[in-house]
């Protein structure tokens, strides 16, 4: 059996590890076997270093950075085993990932907004952002808070009911009109309700596709500029899903949305059953964003607040 294949009694046996075992298997593998291989830390090592993170989705520039680091390190620590390499890499992607995770404007994990907290969930068709709402407002409201979701997303007549039944389950309100309903009029709606109600964090699913991707980005502007309307400073969280399995080209779909809304974090799903885990490095770097979430599968247990630590040491072993 693969040694890297989630086993029963692996250790460390996490379930973070467990899920990322593709991603892990195709970076750490390839690096166990490069750097065993190997007496002394020489440039064909440092080439063959690099050709193995530029290939794991995170990105050319991010790879560069993370070489160039690790050069400096050996010279200044003169550094000669090719074993001493990986905890350097881990570490330095640590840092560079921590570097950039500041939530502490967004009440997460586990602060109770004062006042109503409203968060808008973006992204294009297919990544998983009504799934993630359900799990967020499960989560949300295990720890005690009233949540309400909107089904900001009227192109689609399977989605009002999509969002429906998740509420169903996960015991929270859902605000919808019919399908075609102007989504900035039921956001609004959705905040007078809210309000009334003394709900502590209203959930905005919006569509992923319309006919172009300049209306789409126009209308998700008039949510925001309308919920700003309604209440002053929403909504207080843009936030991006991001599909890993799409690798990069997630980094220039991710772009787009940034520059056009706003965006306070992303979440990254789908990241069990994919080689593609690199792109949270490449994404979070590239873009600067603080990453909130992962999500690791389609059930509503299936995420956790993103810790850069675990995440370097589920696919780094
Ligand atoms: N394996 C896996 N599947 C996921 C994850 N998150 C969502 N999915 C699945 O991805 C599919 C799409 O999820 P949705 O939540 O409907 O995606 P969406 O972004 O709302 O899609 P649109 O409304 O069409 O824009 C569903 O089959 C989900 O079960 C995840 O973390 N892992
Ligand atoms: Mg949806």
């Amino acid at each position: 059996m693969d040694r890297s294949e989630p086993a029963h009694g692996s250790a460390p046996a996490g379930s973070l590890w467990n899920k990322l075992f593709k991603t892990r298997r195709k970076l750490t593998d390839r690096l166990n076997t490069l750097l065993t291989s190997k007496k002394v830390i020489d440039p064909p090592l440092l080439e063959d270093l690099e050709e193995i993170l530029f290939t794991s989705d995170i990105g050319v520039e991010i790879t560069q950075h993370l070489i160039d680091g690790l050069k400096q390190r050996i010279e200044k620590e003169s550094l000669n085993k090719p074993g001493q390499l990986k905890a350097i890499l881990k570490e330095e992607i640590v840092s560079s990932l921590e570097a950039s995770q500041d939530l502490s404007t967004l009440n997460i994990p586990d602060k109770a907004p004062s006042i109503l907290h409203v968060t808008m969930f973006v992204g294009i068709n297919g990544v998983g952002k009504t799934t993630t709402i359900a799990k967020m407002s499960h989560y949300f409201q295990a720890r005690g808070e009233r949540v309400m979701m909107v089904a900001a997303d009227t192109f689609r007549a399977a989605a009002i009911e999509q969002l429906q039944i998740w509420g169903e389950r996960v015991g929270a309100e859902v605000i919808n009109q019919k399908r075609g309903a102007d989504p900035a009029a039921v956001v609004f709606d959705a905040l007078t309700a809210a309000q009334a109600r003394k709900v502590d964090r209203v959930f905005i699913d919006t569509a992923g596709r319309l006919h172009t991707k300049l209306n789409l980005m126009e209308e998700l502007k008039k949510i925001q500029r309308v919920a700003g309307q309604q209440l002053s400073g929403a909504p207080q969280q843009v936030t991006l899903i991001i599909d890993a399995t799409t690798g990069q080209n997630a980094i220039a779909q991710a772009q787009v949305f940034a520059e056009s809304l706003g965006v306070t974090d992303i979440i990254l799903t789908k990241l069990d059953g994919t080689a593609k885990g690199g792109v949270v490095i490449g994404i979070s770097q590239n873009l600067r964003i603080p990453i909130s979430f992962i999500c690791t599968g389609e059930g509503l247990e299936d995420f956790e607040i993103f810790n850069p630590r675990e995440f370097v040491e589920a696919i780094f072993d």
